[in-house]
């Protein structure tokens, strides 16, 4: 097969490594720490983990480890979205486990958790994995978002793996799937199965990490590639000069993605679903800021700009979230009956004779393509697709009727042209940029080490990020000490906690302190593509947010 000469190059990068991956596993041992719980774990979860649940935190170090080099068979999934590095895991783990034991083996089930209980894999040798290495995308193995939590499924799943002798179980996921994957250990402990079960963070949202956890792979190299294509969005408003772009980032309920990219680019605007959450901004407060912007630098001469709307807007707006939690609740009791109302008359119609009467007043004001999508499809969990909601459409749209408005009233004399954009596909399969090469790669061989020392109900973690990758600290962090209780459908489930942008935070501070003068003024900063060749400052910086987390100074 013909393949680009960017992609043979890549293929050929050696990631850069911890320099205690570079030992044989034999000589690598278990540092466990002295705090055994995380303050994060709430009550509750004790109990419900009493196998797994006090494990300590560890860290790999140099020393001998004999044990470490028995033949093992794993399996390893990938789990929900795509992000970039995800092959790099999988080549880690390979690498890791056949520097052990050359007759160790690694088995990949294909299309996510679904691939277990249809009983689907192949056998990931290395001259099978060799094509993916440094690769984007999840097309190794495929991904799937069937969740596996059932006992029935967990049952299925030890009668798969002990009919092809497999030992243990890698879980590449995010918040959901790990947390399943932790699910999935303790079951298995409790029935006295040594089968292991170990976790990886994946998502490019960046909102699987915690004490443990610096960042979930993907980030990095997602928000890279949306700010290079936001930078260059941000050059052509600044050339044309008659255009307000506004663009839709993806990253569910957290914005770190959008914050990223405003550190990274510097737009006009950049609204944080989490900020307008907490001061429980209504929908025309947030078109009034948008519209004031405008007003103030149509007056300066300046009729464009640059918006940044995170996919999770929509739900952080009291009276929206209002309105989508009515509908996910009746599309979950009523789902067959919905299922029969084939026109969106009909379903519209129907859900608004449910409604409460405030949530059914913001749904009629909403325009019908708007309304459209909020009553597509559900997630598995039973709620709404945020991804598929144009949020960007409607800010546009109630922000031009302001503007209208305000013309008619002789109060605004500017033009109002607008173009939308929605990223978030275009950098999920990317190629890994040098960072998450790196640390998917470390990952992996992390995990591979996880496995070789009998551990299970563990995430794999690599720390100490900022710092140059032969310093990073590979080790493992207990799932179960990361849960917390939420009530879902009218019950309490373990879950993982999900990382939201804190406004108190250092990136948001960041943010904060620069937004007006980006505001009013044109200081569009355009990072460009991805570089993996050159000066280390150019090839090798991760992104601001992990930067400023770990205490970096970094000029904004
Ligand atoms: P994960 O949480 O599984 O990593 O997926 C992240 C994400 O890309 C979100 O940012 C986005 O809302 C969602 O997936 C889109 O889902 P789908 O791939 O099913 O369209």
């Amino acid at each position: 097969m013909q393949i680009s000469p960017l992609q043979k190059a890549r293929n050929e990068y050696k990631p850069k490594t911890p320099s205690i991956l570079t030992q044989a596993p034999a000589r690598v041992t278990l540092k466990f720490s002295e705090n055994p719980t995380s303050s994060t774990a709430s009550a509750g979860i004790q109990e419900l983990f009493p196998k797994t649940f006090h494990s300590k935190p560890v860290e790999f170090v140099a020393g001998d480890n004999p044990a470490a080099n028995t033949a093992r068979n794993v399996a390893v999934i990938l789990s929900g979205g795509q992000a970039p590095g995800g092959h790099n895991v999988i080549v880690g783990i390979l690498d890791g486990l056949k520097a052990a034991n050359k007759d160790s083996k690694l088995f990949g089930f294909r299309n996510g958790p679904g691939g277990i209980l249809a009983d689907d894999c192949v056998e990931l040798t290395p001259e099978f994995v060799a094509p993916f290495r440094n690769t984007g995308g999840f097309d190794m193995i495929g991904s799937g978002r069937t969740k596996l939590e059932s006992e029935e499924q967990f049952q299925k799943t030890v009668e798969v793996f002990e009919r092809r002798g497999i030992s243990a179980l890698v879980v590449i996921g995010g918040d959901d799937s790990n947390t399943n994957a932790g699910l999935l250990a303790e079951y298995l402990a409790g029935t006295g199965s040594s089968i292991q079960v170990v976790g990886v963070p994946k998502t490019i949202d960046g909102d699987l990490k915690n004490e443990q956890i610096e960042v979930s792979f993907g980030f990095d190299t997602a928000t890279k590639t949306y700010s290079e294509l936001i930078g260059n969005i941000a050059r052509d408003a600044n050339s044309a000069k008659k255009y307000w772009h506004f663009i839709r980032l993806m990253g569910r309920s957290a914005s770190h993605i959008a914050l990223e990219c405003a550190l990274q680019t510097r737009p006009n605007i950049c609204l944080i679903a989490e900020e307008v959450a907490e001061k429980s901004l209504t929908l025309d407060a947030i078109v009034e800021t948008i519209v004031s912007t405008i007003v103030q630098r149509s007056q300066q001469g300046k009729d464009y700009g640059l918006v940044l709307v995170p996919e999770g807007l929509i739900e952080a707006i009291p009276e929206m979230n209002t309105l989508i939690g009515e509908l996910n609740t009746l599309l979950a009791e009523d789902e067959d009956y919905f299922g029969t109302l084939t026109t969106f008359e009909d379903q519209a119609e129907w859900v608004n004779r449910r409604l409460s009467r405030e949530a059914s007043y913001v749904f009629s004001t909403l325009p019908s393509e708007i309304q459209r999508q909020l009553l597509m499809d559900r997630d598995p969990h039973g709620n709404v697709q945020v991804s598929r909601i144009e949020t960007e459409e409607l800010l546009v749209d109630m922000v031009s009727t302001t503007l209208r408005e305000r013309k008619a009233r002789g109060e605004f004399d500017g033009k109002f042209s607008s173009l939308t954009h929605f990223f978030g596909y275009e950098g999920r399969c990317a190629f890994p940029s040098n960072f998450d090469s790196d640390y998917c790669y470390a990952l992996g061989r992390t995990t591979a080490l996880l496995i070789q020392n009998d551990l299970t109900g563990y995430i794999a973690t690599v720390r100490g990020l900022a710092d140059a990758a032969s310093d990073w600290r590979p080790g493992g962090a207990p799932l179960a000490q990361m849960m917390n209780l939420e009530r879902r459908h009218g019950k309490d489930k373990p879950v993982i906690k999900k990382a939201l942008v804190e406004t108190s935070g250092a990136p948001f501070r960041a943010f904060e302190d620069h937004r007006e003068v980006w505001a009013k003024d044109t200081v569009y900063r355009y990072p460009g593509a991805v570089q993996y060749y050159g000066p280390t400052e150019v090839c090798d910086a991760t992104s601001i947010t992990l930067q400023l987390e770990q205490g970096r100074s970094v000029a904004i």
